[in-house]
């Protein structure tokens, strides 16, 4: 067996204390592992990489060549008028707000780029330019068409005569493809907002025109010597993150269902424990599914089985890390290997035969990683390439999808006689059900002959649940992994809110137990864990990618809907978090929740905190305007109380904070349920 090659190290680095980086068994065992072979990762480089006290608080600019102009706030904070300002005069909440709208800006352009990618495929699959992929939930495909302004029935003769499916599916694609660059018109998703956000989103002026228009716009106005007022700025910040959930996110999901299949509850297994060592273990990591579709469908064919064995493997074993792995498990039930920050950790195992990404929370440093294993690493979108030289190729192209798909597969199988490390699987790994989402809450919480939103309200209004939470996000190095969106999650199913949640998040929550029916009677408080066990679902529910957020604004609205919970999303009793924030994709995340009325906690420090005024704006004004608001908090304990407080105000403001009180279960009350 060959010797792991070690990456050189300048300076002798600190090393990571396994159990104070990660509360994931897994996670510690293949952290000491790695520092045992000498193999760095980002827990290691966390301790040695400080973050600036002055960039971490948004006020630096580096928007022109007069600076960088650092703007630090004053030991004991700012007494008096805020003197400080940039070369230009620019001032801190100038300065604060461009770079946030940056923020939203890239975030939204990712998830959108996205979405856009998804569209195009799906044109011309509609149109039956490939034979990958074909339309597969035509139901769902009839219920976004009359959103895009797409007629599902013509009428012939006085006649009233359904249409065409494929000329629907082909005017759907090329009209969600006219989001990004229709010259007049405002986003047509934004209609399926409840009627009052619409009214004041129209009243504010800040309803998008088009998706890449409202992100260029961005990078105009923060160009040194253009808007200079953080409230101008915001809005436009606010246009550009409603791109993202009721835009380019939204699309992604919806075009990915009619393409793949809408996803309904399934089985599944989470942690890096799910590889195998006698297997070939091929790991799918990124976030878009058109080509990991593929792959799933070849690396299950028996063609490709046969050929594994013929290498001396038992079969192939696919897993996912990151979005990618959330698709794949909400549609095919493939198992979540792991989150955002245990990518490096798969291929320490010495059992990744090859790992393929494409695009968004991709470390450039797994190519080291790879470098001392076997691990072929395949970069395979043209946005997505890594300047390593180990690195390989292969540029996905939806008309030839397939024969890139067996490329990879058979790459990874050929790479499995190839491992010359010891194998070190960690033995954990959990059940999850996921595939959770607007349909299927509809179905479980509503009943076969009742399918709609009415039994979950009703639950809410009597008490049983609390109210909804929605925990989503990144990890983040510099904060202990998993740890705050497990405790988190905890505290509120035992307060009896009941937990939506998607992204990373999803997967810390799958990885810590809290995503089968039977952890409710461990974890959740008496009412919710009642309403678990009656319908069969975990207190935790798994919605799926970053993009399928918006499936959480849809499941909102649709509770909206249902009646008894006021008008808007703004009056539900309903919060949102991202802990372990990290990426840009998440502040225009929170930025389009808080603006489509939740109250939104995310994790200190903040890249407002050094601009007082701009943050008390976004904090506390922006509630006036929107319904929803940032708010902030270091301690997890004190984050779910912050959402626990949020949805008890609202519950008095409906007036149905005493049902509450009344609630102590007995046999009727389950009966009833
Ligand atoms: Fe400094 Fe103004 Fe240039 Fe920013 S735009 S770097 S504040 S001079
Ligand atoms: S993958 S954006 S680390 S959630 Fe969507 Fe996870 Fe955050 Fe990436």
């Amino acid at each position: 067996m060959a010797e792991v090659k070690k990456i050189k190290a300048a300076k002798k680095p600190k090393l990571a204390d396994p159990k104070e980086a990660s509360i994931d068994l897994t996670s510690q065992e293949l952290i000491a592992h790695a520092q045992k072979l000498g193999v760095e990762t980002i827990f290691d480089r966390a301790m040695n990489l400080k973050p600036c006290a002055i960039g971490i608080q948004g006020i630096c600019c580096k928007n022109c060549a007069m600076g960088p102009c650092r703007l630090p706030l004053p030991k004991g904070g700012i007494e008096g008028e805020d003197t400080r300002k940039g070369m230009c005069g620019a001032t801190p909440n100038t300065i604060a707000a461009r770079n946030f709208v940056r923020m939203i800006a890239a975030g939204s352009a990712a998830h959108s780029d996205h979405g856009r990618g998804v569209a195009e495929v799906f044109l011309s699959a509609a149109k039956k330019e490939t034979d990958a992929y074909k339309i597969k939930d035509v139901d769902k495909l009839l219920d976004i068409a009359p959103w895009l302004g797409v007629e599902t029935t013509v009428e012939v003769d006085g006649e009233e005569l359904d249409r065409d499916i494929d000329e629907i599916a082909v005017e759907v694609g090329e009209n969600a493809l006219k989001e990004w660059g229709k010259n007049e018109g405002e986003l047509l998703y934004a209609k399926r907002a409840p009627a009052p956000l619409y009214a004041k989103w129209k009243k504010n002026g800040v309803i998008p025109r088009n998706i890449d228009r409202e992100i260029v716009e961005i990078m105009h106005r923060t160009h040194i010597g253009v808007d200079q007022d953080y409230k101008n700025l915001i809005k436009q910040g606010t246009r550009a993150a409603l791109c993202d959930g009721w835009g380019g996110s939204m699309l992604a999901t919806d075009l990915q269902d009619v393409l793949f299949g809408t996803p309904y509850p399934l089985q599944s297994e989470a942690n890096l424990g799910v590889m195998k060592e006698d297997h070939v273990n091929l790991i799918v990591h990124g976030h878009e599914p058109v080509l990991s579709e593929i792959i799933v469908a070849v690396a299950q064919s028996q063609e490709m089985i046969d050929y594994a064995k013929t290498k001396g493997a038992k079969g192939i074993q696919l897993s996912g890390i990151c979005c990618t792995a959330n698709e794949l498990l909400q549609r095919h039930g493939i198992p979540t290997a792991g989150n955002f920050l245990q990518q490096e950790l798969a291929i320490i195992t010495g059992a990744c035969d090859a790992m393929v990404v494409d695009i968004q929370c991709i470390m450039q440093n797994l190519a080291n990683v790879a470098k001392c294993f076997h691990t072929k690493l395949i970069t395979t979108h043209p946005l997505g390439k890594m300047e390593q030289e180990n690195v390989i190729h292969i540029e996905f192209n939806e008309h030839y999808a397939l024969e890139d798909a067996k490329r990879i597969v058979k790459m990874a199988i050929d790479n499995f006689e190839n491992r010359k490390s010891e194998v070190m699987i960690p033995q954990h790994k959990t059940t999850q059900i996921a595939g959770f989402g607007v349909e299927s809450i509809k179905y479980h919480l509503g009943g076969t002959f009742r399918g709609d939103y009415y039994t979950l309200n009703d639950n809410i209004i009597n008490g049983r649940i609390r109210g909804l939470a929605g925990i989503v996000g990144c990890n983040n190095a510099r904060s202990k992994h998993n740890d705050q969106h497990v405790t988190i999650a905890k505290e509120l199913i035992k307060n009896d809110v009941l937990v939506l949640t998607t992204g990373c998040s999803a997967i810390a929550c799958a990885e810590a137990g809290l995503m089968t029916p039977e952890s409710a009677q461990v974890y959740a408080g008496q009412g919710l864990a009642e309403v678990c066990e009656t319908v069969g679902i975990p207190p935790v529910l798994h919605l799926g990618s970053c993009v399928d957020n918006s499936r959480i604004l849809l499941a909102a609205t649709e509770v909206v809907k249902a009646g008894g919970l006021g008008d808007d999303i703004s009056d539900l009793p309903a919060a949102g978090s991202a802990p372990e924030w990290m990426s840009e994709k998440a502040i225009s995340i929170g930025h389009y929740f808080v603006t489509s009325g939740v109250y939104t906690v995310f994790d200190l420090p903040f890249p407002t905190s050094g601009a007082p005024v701009f943050h008390n704006y976004i904090t506390k004004e922006l509630e006036e305007i929107y319904g929803g608001m940032w708010a902030f908090a270091s301690d997890p304990i004190e984050h779910a109380h912050k959402m626990i407080a949020h949805i008890d105000k609202k519950r008095k403001a409906l007036g149905i904070d005493k049902a509450r009180e009344r609630v102590l279960m007995d046999f009727d009350d389950r009966r009833a349920l």
